[in-house]
């Protein structure tokens, strides 16, 4: 439900986000997802045992924001960085979610790095858009949504939302995408 009645008044305000790296030097939330957070995501469960195992739980994804109040009217955006590599077959992805407030969409600009978009509806429907450095991403309202990388360096974006979306993990914590973004042969498929 949106709640329409309270929106803060504040004043304007500009930061700087470098387009190379992402870096987002006056962001004061950073939210750190390593290995050991992804457990119940990935197909083969001891591989991702094994590379926390072997490399000291390494971070999985960054999520950087400096935040506004998370109010119907304003728009939250953040910079969405995912480490490369794979869980087995599996490319490295985020956990995906739905947004809480269900019908809030969301803009993806990819700065670096190349790989899908994952979305699902709760009817079934699975769509994967690629991404890749200058291509934007529109997750329209109900769709659940999961980045994926299926390069070899960072994969970057610029993310905005409606700042009373909220998310939603624990449907896609249970039921998972109906596809998955595989490397087989030295080849990206989508299964
Ligand atoms: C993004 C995501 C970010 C991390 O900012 O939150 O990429 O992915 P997960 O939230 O799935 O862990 C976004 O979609 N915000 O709504
Ligand atoms: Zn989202």
């Amino acid at each position: 439900m949106m709640t329409k009645n309270i929106t803060t008044f504040i004043n304007p305000f500009s930061l700087g986000i470098d387009l190379e790296t992402g870096n987002m030097p006056q962001a004061t939330n950073h939210l750190v997802r390593r290995a050991s957070d992804m457990k119940g995501y990935y197909m083969n469960e001891d591989a991702l045992q094994e590379l926390i195992n072997r490399d000291a739980n390494p971070i999985h994804y960054e999520v950087f924001e400096f935040p506004v109040p998370e109010e119907y009217g304003h728009l939250m955006y953040c910079i969405s960085k995912l480490h490369p590599g794979k869980i087995g077959e599996e490319y490295f992805f985020t956990k995906g979610h739905y947004h809480k407030v269900e019908q809030t969409a969301e803009i993806y600009l990819c700065l670096k790095g190349e790989g899908y978009m994952l979305m699902k509806t709760n009817e079934g429907k699975c769509e994967a858009v690629r991404m890749e450095r200058g291509q934007m991403v529109y997750v329209p309202p109900y769709w659940a949504h999961r980045s994926v990388n299926t390069g070899v360096i960072p994969l970057i974006s610029f993310c905005v939302y409606p700042a009373e979306a909220g998310h939603n993990y624990g449907d896609i914590l249970e039921q998972g995408f109906p596809r998955r973004i595989v490397e087989i042969e030295n080849t990206v498929r989508i299964i």
